[in-house]
């Protein structure tokens, strides 16, 4: 970390500047990534009080941070595309003219640094020269976000020798709106009541202001790695989706396959990405639990990479018993951001171990027992660790400059009734109906009531760039490219509940029996039996030895109810109309044939 400017690139130097002169900080300091960075920050944060070390035996170089409780999660409807025109942004993003947002952004911007130090962070998505990788700067006043981002992204002023030899950068400026005045105490946790998360997708930039939480402060994630990708994947032929990645390998044929899933926001991404099969015959390898940037390849088939370096995971629900992998990757050199503090300075969160301490310091510092009948652990609390820190990691890690080429892609959600287990596309055309017609219902990591559902295309209703229309286009042109070297397609819904509200798939670990159906489907070697919604595994496809699973039960997960359909045809027609006539033909197609099924099925 230096105070010395780290480019001779004019437009780097131009851009910090004009920043410097609107947030007027009180120091600015140009961030390399190193090991010293890191203990320079984290000792200064401790130094601050906010940052609590971890006990250095149980969890070495690891720190807990508590936000305010009015900055725990991202803000939807705070976040803002801010397209030249508002069609371009489609019904289910936030719009604002550009020039207008900016005028609405500089007041706030102005002075808001005052007191504090400005960090600017060069960091690549993917390795630095790899065939995939796009690179960005994110000034910042948060040094919080700055230790996040070293885990997050590659850091490294490598990334100006980059820009100079003439790469396109992306231009990302963050402040926590909390300006000091001279002699003021700071707050552990600073931030703004009034948030924005605004995105300019035509001139590459992301401007947040407010919060100092996740997807809202590590502007490499959500905002540049979706948002301003997805866009930047519709100009340029590619695609960012909110996927994990995996390598499945058959341990008998040695045949590796790999896929990506995409799930809303807390439906356990972390957990199939580092799925311990249940049943023999696959290993499974952790490639990403987030985001996947997918290209076609040379040879016609769709190869992906994770852009991140680390995972920013949920952690109630991440546990020994529930994913014992993650438990290892938290080892160390993590940071947790609203759990609970054991009394021996180790961290703790609703289904970390079964057994619950008798004793916490909660997610808000206060003094907790099992009798407070209240989460210890915030429901969106987070872990933030380095990917290469995960025992599973495949090696094509190392390699991810040109990206490994997808067998299947998997759609998700959680969701109670209607979806089965686990259904394979007609066709790609179909999968694309399919992703577009995803619904969920709500997670912590969303703002507003558990448990409503909401519709979340491709998991992405948060995170497309442009019009989610145009994206559903974009995502057919895709499939007519890579024609019969596409990815298959298939929908998987691990929350299925009985009449009583109990689930009825163990999901975690089993989840590798539906997987192991998906890979023998891609291979050919079952064929499924064709439902009305989709192809699902023919009587004694689906492994089924060894678990607990009533006929009925397993009846109950692939039951299609006509009627349930054709009213859930009826809101996929609603909601497509909000698309208007931007929604692609085919599309509308698709939910005919689909009605045509269900009536005659
Ligand atoms: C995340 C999210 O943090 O989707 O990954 O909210
Ligand atoms: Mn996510």
């Amino acid at each position: 970390m230096t105070e010395t400017v780290q480019t001779t690139n004019q437009e780097v130097i131009d851009w910090v500047e004009s920043i410097v002169s609107l947030v007027k900080p009180k120091n600015i300091y140009w961030c390399d990534g190193s090991a010293a960075e890191w203990n320079q920050l984290t000792e200064e944060m401790v130094a601050a009080g906010s940052l609590i070390k971890l006990n250095r035996d149980i969890r070495p170089n690891s720190f807990l941070a508590r936000s305010s409780a009015d900055d725990v999660a991202r803000v939807e409807d705070r976040t803002f595309i801010c397209s030249k025109e508002q069609i371009d942004a489609g019904p289910s993003n936030n719009w604002r003219d550009p020039k207008e947002m900016m005028a609405e952004l500089t007041p706030l911007f102005d002075g808001a640094m005052q007191g504090r130090t400005l960090y600017v962070i060069p960091f690549a998505m993917g390795p630095v020269g790899g065939a995939i990788t796009q690179l960005g700067l994110q000034i910042t006043d948060s040094p919080y976000a700055v230790l996040n981002m070293h885990i997050m992204a590659r850091v490294t002023p490598e990334v100006y020798r980059e820009i100079e030899a003439g790469k396109q950068w992306v231009r990302t400026v963050h402040s926590v709106g909390a300006p000091l005045a001279t002699g003021e105490q700071d707050s552990a946790w600073p931030c703004n009541e009034t948030k924005y998360i605004c995105h300019f997708p035509e001139t590459l930039e992301v401007w947040s202001f407010g919060s100092g939480y996740g997807g809202n402060a590590l502007l490499s994630k959500k905002c540049f790695a979706l948002r301003i990708a997805s866009v930047l994947g519709r100009n340029e032929g590619w695609l960012a989706e909110h996927m994990l990645l995996i390598k499945a390998t058959n341990t008998e044929t040695n045949k590796a396959f790999h896929v990506a899933a995409a799930f809303p926001s807390a439906c356990g991404k972390t957990n199939f990405a580092m799925l311990q099969p249940t049943i023999p015959g696959w290993k499974i390898e952790t490639l990403g639990d987030d985001i996947a940037w997918l290209r076609p390849g040379a040879d016609g088939r769709l190869y992906a990479i994770n852009p991140e370096a680390g995972f920013f995971g949920v952690a109630p629900g991440t546990g020994e018993s529930t994913n014992p992998t993650a438990m290892n990757t938290l080892w160390g050199n993590t940071i947790y951001t609203n759990v609970a503090l054991t009394d021996d300075g180790d961290v703790w969160w609703e289904g970390k171990t079964d057994a619950v301490p008798e004793h916490l310091v909660d997610w808000q510092g206060n003094d907790w027992t099992p009798a407070d009948n209240r989460p210890a652990a915030h429901p969106n609390s987070r872990f933030t660790v380095p990917i290469t820190q995960t025992p599973t990691l495949a090696d094509e890690w190392a390699k991810a400059d040109s990206g490994v080429p997808i067998d299947a892609i998997l759609f998700g959600g959680r969701r109670a009734t209607n979806i089965p287990l686990v259904a394979q596309s007609f066709d790609w055309k179909h999968g694309v109906f399919m992703g577009a017609t995803i619904s969920s219902e709500k997670t912590a990591a969303q703002e507003g009531t558990v448990g409503q559902l909401r519709r979340d295309p491709f998991a992405m209703l948060p995170f497309c760039g442009y019009n989610m229309a145009d994206y559903w286009g974009h995502w057919l042109e895709m499939g007519e490219l890579l024609g019969d070297k596409a990815p298959k397609i298939f929908q998987v819904n691990w929350f299925r509940k009985d009449a009583d509200g109990k689930f009825l798939w163990p999901g975690f670990g089993d989840n590798s029996r539906v997987l192991d159906w998906i890979l023998r489907s891609v291979s050919g070697e079952v064929d499924g039996e064709a439902l009305a919604i989709g192809r699902v595994p023919a009587a004694g496809e689906l492994k089924l030895s060894g678990l607990e699973l009533e006929q009925r039960d397993v009846d109950a997960l692939f039951d299609v109810d006509a009627e349930s359909w054709l009213a859930e045809c009826d809101l996929t027609e609603e909601f497509f109309a909000k698309f208007g006539d931007r929604v692609p033909g085919e599309l509308n197609r698709q939910l005919g044939a689909l009605r045509d099924r269900l009536a005659t099925a």
